[in-house]
């Protein structure tokens, strides 16, 4: 397995195949192509900040964020840069690499973006790998955040194309493809992922890492979050309505490692619903191919597993933080036919 295993062509068949194999066939395979490109015992750590929470206009259907959810999250207005600077801080002090700032907007207004660009320049000076999260962005935005240095847009799929209408109604998919174009034509690299056990079926999940994987290039990061039901959303209710709709541990470690294998170079994340999980099923996730994780006891608005609890787990498990810049981080391989690739 090399480098230029790496393609774009993926069919939704041989997605669909990769999630049929036998679990330990396909861990196997995921974790050859894992230990191919990263070093298996290597874990990045990022670490995330609500700059803006709550009062969000999209109606997103597992959001706590959304003025459509009645999930109790309050409201507040975009943070100081001082204060954005000093978590910056504290995150590296505790030894994360990476900065991911996340604001609850459908797109940020001008007027914010002063400030927006003094968070990204701050949190570079300190040395910290930069990510925004502001929703849509038009080229002009993306092309000023590029010039401010940033290093990683999050801007997730969510799902596959044909479930997206029934979990957002407020924004289309193609809208979500216009913004990566803009973020990659800006030449800032692309953290795009979703989140699953969302009541999707196997064919959503394989449509979902098919979407992702048939991008012009990969992202560099795929976060996969597993769904934190939150009451008060359209999805939570759900859940704890029907709780069979709940997915089970083995097919979300099927996910990641069929993103890994179909997205060899790209760090994969075990993003939200960490704290929910077993350590064993994190392992199966390590094993399947995860390689980077949110550290710290909060994501945006949920609890997050905490330092203590994953140092632990890291201690347990032989793993060790990723330590500066991932070894591949550009997801620039060359495309072979899949022919070629066979
Ligand atoms: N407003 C921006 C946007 O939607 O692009 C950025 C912030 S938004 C909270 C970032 C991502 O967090 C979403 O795309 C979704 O994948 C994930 N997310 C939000 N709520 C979640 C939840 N309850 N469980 C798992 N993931 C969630
Ligand atoms: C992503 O895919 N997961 C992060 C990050 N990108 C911005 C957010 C997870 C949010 C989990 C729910 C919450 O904290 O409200
Ligand atoms: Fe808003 Fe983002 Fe939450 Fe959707 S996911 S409601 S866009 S904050």
């Amino acid at each position: 397995m090399t480098a230029t295993t790496t393609r774009t062509d993926w069919t939704r068949a041989e997605i669909a195949a990769l999630f049929d194999l036998p679990f330990t066939e396909l861990l196997f395979r995921a974790a050859e192509v894992h230990r191919a490109h990263h070093a298996p015992d290597e874990v990045q750590l990022c670490t995330l900040l609500s700059i803006k929470t709550g009062g969000c206009p999209e109606d997103c259907g597992y959001c706590s964020q959304s003025a459509h959810a009645n999930s109790g999250v309050k409201a507040t207005k975009l943070m100081e840069v001082q204060g954005v600077l000093q978590r910056a801080a504290e995150a590296k002090d505790a030894g994360s690499q990476r900065f991911c700032m996340g604001a609850a907007w459908r797109n940020p207004k001008d007027r914010d973006m002063d400030a927006i660009i003094a968070m990204v320049q701050g949190v570079r000076a300190m040395g910290m790998e930069t990510c925004m999260t502001l929703g849509m962005l038009t080229p002009a935005q993306a092309r000023r955040l590029a010039d401010a240095g940033l290093d990683y847009y999050n801007h997730n799929i969510d799902t596959s194309p044909e479930r997206y209408g029934d979990v957002i109604t407020t924004r289309s998919f193609d809208e979500r493809l216009d913004t990566l174009d803009h973020v990659r034509d800006a030449g800032i690299n692309v953290c795009c992922g979703g989140i699953v056990g969302m009541g999707e079926t196997r064919a959503d999940r394989v449509g979902f890492v098919h979407a992702l994987a048939t991008l012009p290039r990969h992202p560099e990061s795929v976060p996969v979050n597993a769904l934190v039901p939150v009451k008060g959303t359209v999805l939570g209710d759900m859940l704890a309505d029907t709780p069979l709709a709940k997915i089970d541990d083995i097919e979300f470690v099927r996910t990641v490692a069929v993103a890994r294998i179909a997205m060899p170079l790209s760090m994969v994340r075990l993003s939200a619903g960490r704290e929910s999980m077993s350590e064993a099923t994190q392992a199966m996730c390590f094993l399947a191919g995860a390689n980077s994780i949110f550290t710290g006891d909060k994501l945006l608005t949920a609890a997050n597993a905490g330092d203590s609890a994953d140092a632990a787990m890291f201690g347990r498990l032989g793993l060790r933080a990723m330590a500066g810049e991932e070894p591949m981080r550009a997801c620039a391989a060359p495309v072979v036919p899949a022919a070629a690739a066979a």
